[in-house]
């Protein structure tokens, strides 16, 4: 039968299970990636499986979130992870050599072969025609021991473009157009492949924009077919030999259709506070902006930067906006170092920064108080920016130096169209800043320094509890409410129990003391409960603070593999018993035990109200046995001994 790309390349790696979308499947893992923030935990999770080497065909280790050193914990935590990565065998991208995601689009990423990354943009290698997958570092550990990557069947969504882009409108807005349609919860189970007509006019770097904010539909991939712009792409990166064409056999069948035509698509902001808020530019005109932010694994390529310059060429930044720029890599650093277009940046009044995620993640460049933040970024969760009544705005870099020229939202179509950037036949290709491995790691010494904690453990699920309700929270809850990032928090990541005191911080500041009081704890949400990013800390860190389940009305992809992995209960709940739920109640469940190994849903007695109420879940069995065993570092244990 004739194929989808996304399921060709399943078929070819699949391990177990039916490819029935919604069933739970094996695939072997070819490549991973790591960064800094997750990496830690993934590389202390891979020595306990007690492995000289990694077993995939390539690992590479990434330095770019955590970059600001205002003490010795990040600094601590890079030389571990470069250690490890000489012990391992994993290839190991300096500090400053570049977001994960643009570098291994330009250096690694191979059409037709598999990629899991510790984090949750790991889709943007889509761009390329790979089938590439966002994961918590438990799991991302497990595939560089070898072990298979589960996950459930995913729907294929094909997306049909037609014609081109034209004026103003650019990549990032046909991904803010999903969002529009579709919502932050719009893709979850789904792989979103792109065909048609209208790929051949996209660039890589232009389609990885669109897989990599596929992340935000909460999609479990998404994916561009690999043909000549593909090849003309890792030709002019000096890996030609990596190409080969990948696409939708003749006939294949999608899920389900949406219809794009490029020539239709106008540029489009997404306001605060979620990435599905989006509306067309002009609505926005005339609102003043403090801050301009280009960068971030979504818009950092040298076509991006090239735009920007091009754009403030022989004008100023406007005296209210502070523009930041950070190129995606080092390649792009130097190549518009060489090429004049920092120089340019440089005179328009731009701050500069390293190439690595930066203000995306907080490390920096917070927007002054009530401040409004235009940025190329992916993400504009309430907070994340390091000021909590900030507003952010997400935009195309074309839009975003507009607005750092008149120091508020313009309508685009004032304007001269955007000069036309074209790729280069052959970009700088420099390698030094990434050391590969020794062929022999066994006798490299593992430095870990005094911030990196040992991963702690919880017992096997309970045979019952009495749990308390901790917090009852709406909607799209996001991993950065349960797990704040920015620069004071992200130091902590290897340090679970010192982590855990920011649990839920900027939503409940009592959180962590009120969960130690009455653990074992659950938490009640509503829909997509844990969207965002892959930080398996928002599943570890309420683990260590007692929280036996989350009861939610349904769940986004890697926050709930990652809540399976750490013992965590991911139960469903109907609205009705949402709206009956109040923070501070008392859950008594007996035969929790039996129920799951049953694959029966869980009764409890509501305690205020004395009403019994049934908690299901939808769990496979390799699932049920993780969370009977308290997660899955316990099976590897019990495996071991
Ligand atoms: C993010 O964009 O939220 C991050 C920071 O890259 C995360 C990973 C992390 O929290 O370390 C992600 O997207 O997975
Ligand atoms: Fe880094 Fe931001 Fe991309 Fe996450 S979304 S990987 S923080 S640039």
């Amino acid at each position: 039968m004739p194929g989808t790309l996304t399921e060709r390349i399943i078929s070819d790696h699949l391990v177990a299970g039916e490819m029935q979308p919604g069933e739970e499947i094996a695939i072997r893992i070819d490549q991973t990636l790591t960064q800094d923030a997750t990496g830690t935990m993934a590389y202390l999770q891979f020595e306990t499986l007690r492995l000289d080497r990694v077993r995939t065909e390539l690992s590479v280790s990434y330095v770019d979130h955590n970059t600001l050193q205002t003490g010795f914990e990040n600094a601590d935590d890079h030389r571990y992870l470069q250690s490890a990565a000489a012990r391992y065998g994993v290839h190991f991208s300096r500090p400053g050599n570049g977001i994960c995601h643009q570098v291994h689009l330009e250096r690694f990423g191979v059409p037709g072969k598999t990629l899991l990354g510790s984090d949750s943009h790991t889709s943007t290698a889509g761009g390329l025609g790979m089938l590439a997958i966002g994961a918590g570092g438990l799991d991302v550990a497990a595939a560089m021991a070898g072990e298979p990557f589960h996950l459930d069947m995913p729907a294929v969504v094909g997306v049909r473009l037609d014609g081109r882009l034209t004026g103003w409108a650019s990549a990032k807005d046909v991904i803010l157009e999903l969002l529009r349609r579709l919502s932050v919860k719009g893709g979850v189970g789904k792989v979103f492949e792109y065909f048609g007509p209208g790929v051949s006019t996209l660039s890589v770097p232009e389609r990885a924009t669109i897989t990599n904010m596929g992340a935000e539909l909460g999609a479990t991939s998404s994916i561009f077919p690999s043909d000549h712009v593909t090849r003309h792409f890792l030709l002019a990166q000096h890996r030609e030999e990596a190409w080969s064409e990948q696409e939708a056999d003749e006939g294949a069948k999608y899920d389900e259709v949406i219809h794009l035509d490029l020539g239709a698509i106008r540029p489009l902001v997404a306001m605060p506070h979620m990435p599905d808020n989006v509306v067309p530019v002009g609505e926005l005109v005339g609102l003043p902006v403090d801050q301009v932010c280009v960068g971030s694994c979504t818009n950092s390529s040298l076509k991006d930067l090239m735009t920007v310059a091009a754009i403030l060429r022989d004008n100023t930044v406007h005296p209210r906006t502070s523009l930041v720029v950070s190129p995606g890599s080092r390649q792009v650093e130097e190549m518009i170092a060489r090429n004049g277009a920092l120089a340019t940046l440089l005179a328009a009044g731009a701050r500069v920064l390293e190439p690595a995620c930066g203000p995306c993640i907080g490390m920096g460049q917070s927007p002054p108080s009530g401040g409004t933040s235009v940025r190329t970024f992916n993400r504009n969760f309430a907070g994340r920016s390091g000021t909590a009544d900030a507003g952010i705005y997400l935009t195309s870099p074309g839009i975003a130096a507009l607005v750092a020229l008149a120091g508020e939202f313009v309508d685009p179509s004032q304007f001269l169209e955007p000069p036309p950037i074209d790729l280069p036949d052959v970009f700088d290709v420099d390698d030094r800043m990434i050391i590969p491995p020794p062929e022999d790691g066994t006798g490299v010494e593992v430095l870990r320094g005094p911030n990196i904690r040992p991963i702690p453990l919880r017992d096997a699920l309970p045979e019952g509890f009495d749990a308390t309700v901790l917090l009852k929270l709406p909607d799209n809850i996001t991993t950065d409410d349960i797990m704040p990032a920015g620069a004071k928090v992200l130091p902590l990541r290897s340090n679970i129990p010192a982590i855990s005191e920011f649990v839920f911080s900027a939503i409940d500041p009592e959180f962590a003391a009120r969960a130690r009081e009455h653990a074992p704890g659950v938490i009640v949400a509503g829909e997509n409960y844990g969207q965002g990013s892959s930080r398996e800390h928002a599943a570890l860190a309420p683990m260590h603070l007692g929280v036996q389940a989350v009861l939610a009305a349904s769940f986004a992809r890697i926050h709930r593999a990652n809540l399976v992995n750490f013992g965590i209960l991911p139960l469903l709940i109907t609205p009705e018993l949402y709206e009956a739920l109040e923070q501070g109640d008392v859950l008594h469940a007996e035969g929790v035990r039996k129920a799951i190994e049953a694959n029966e849903p869980i009764t409890a007695t509501v305690e205020r109200t004395g009403e019994e109420i049934e908690l299901s879940y939808d769990l496979s069995e390799r699932e049920r046995e993780t969370v009977l065993a308290g997660g899955r570092l316990n099976q590897i244990r019990a495996r071991r001994s």
